[in-house]
């Protein structure tokens, strides 16, 4: 059966100036209800090129303690590598309908990797304005190119160099990261599986919605995996939940997003807050992003460090299998 993609209802739905009403959020979810609108506090925005290493694992331990999320500028990806990957992101999605579907995740398939319009079923079973394609872009033995696209042809091309940049990227978080904890730089990375850190890439792309008002692009969740890093395009979308609000993140021009996911918060004991985020709509504006997800092998157990656990301060999750905890929380099953 094939899966009806909202780039398509999107188009019906702009002609009529309505939306189908299983994208009507419920009043708790609706964005028009539930944004904050008084002042908004300052998401941190940190300079990755700062040579001032204890400053910057600071920085980035404040912002992982308090908000699970920064933006980060001078990360040092050339502004055309970033441009690229957007720019072939955008032509896969403007390709015919058919040509988009060769590359859907095959039906029943335990894979995550293709086109597709759904993760998980929500509890009251809304959907959401968006659709998606993912691949693994790292390590090599992880890639399965046959969910990469072929059409535009420099897809390949745009997406390895992103990926050679990224990894500089993430190993200079997990560094600092492990420094804010007052560990020696290379143990996060080591607990998350070294070299063997699989980099899952997820285009998200939110057509135009006439009523933002009411619809939601991805729902309030936190990342399973240890971080992600996010470009984002230039409308924006992003919100995160904090002291029991939603606000927006403003879009900076050439900054990545980095979120704080589950395994960062259980590795440290519950110091780092994986972030919970969601994302809205625009009337007028295609949203996408580029999110990769940093994920451990599914064999590899995740648990409290060793080092941050005391009598004073007991181990606050259990340590399992990667591939356990997702299977968990796809299912809403207690972890
Ligand atoms: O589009 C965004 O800014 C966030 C996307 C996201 O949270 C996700 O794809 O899981």
């Amino acid at each position: 059966m094939e899966v009806e993609r909202v780039q398509a209802i999107a188009s019906l739905s702009v002609r009529k100036n309505t939306i189908p009403l299983e994208f009507i959020r419920s009043e708790k979810e609706q964005p028009a209800i539930t944004t904050f609108h008084g002042p908004v506090p300052e998401i941190p925005t940190i300079d990755l090129s700062d040579p001032d290493q204890e400053k910057l694992a600071r920085a980035i331990s404040d912002a992982s303690q308090n908000w699970g999320l920064f933006q980060v500028v001078n990360h040092g990806i050339p502004s055309d590598v970033i441009s690229k990957l957007q720019s072939v992101g955008r032509d896969f999605f403007e390709l015919p309908h058919e040509e988009k579907e060769a590359y859907a995740k095959p039906p029943g398939a335990k894979t995550i990797e293709g086109y597709g319009t759904k993760l998980q079923k929500e509890v009251e079973g809304k959907k959401s304005w968006v659709d998606h394609l993912f691949h693994k872009i790292w390590p090599p033995s992880s890639i399965n190119y046959h969910f990469w696209p072929k059409n535009p042809s420099s897809y390949r091309e745009a997406n390895e160099e992103y990926a050679k940049w990224l990894r500089g990227v993430v190993d200079k978080l997990f560094t600092s990261l492990s420094l804010g904890l007052g560990l020696e730089g290379h143990v996060l990375k080591d607990a998350v599986g070294g070299d063997e850190l699989e980099y899952l890439m997820k285009i998200n792309y939110y057509p135009p919605c006439p009523r933002p008002d009411l619809a939601l692009g991805v729902v309030a969740h936190t990342d399973m995996s240890t971080i992600t890093v996010l470009v984002p395009n230039e409308v924006a979308g992003l919100q995160v939940f904090k002291d029991d609000h939603w606000f927006d993140a403003k879009y900076i021009p050439n900054a990545l997003i980095v979120h704080i996911g589950d395994q960062i918060e259980i590795l440290s004991n519950g110091k780092y807050k994986s972030v919970l985020h969601r994302t809205t709509v625009n009337k007028e504006k295609t949203r996408m992003s580029w999110p990769v997800f940093c994920e451990p092998s599914p064999e590899l157990v995740m648990g409290p460090l060793p080092q941050l656990v005391s009598e004073e301060n007991p181990a606050k999750y259990k340590a399992k299998k990667y591939k356990d905890y997702v299977y968990c929380k796809l299912n809403k099953l207690p972890q």
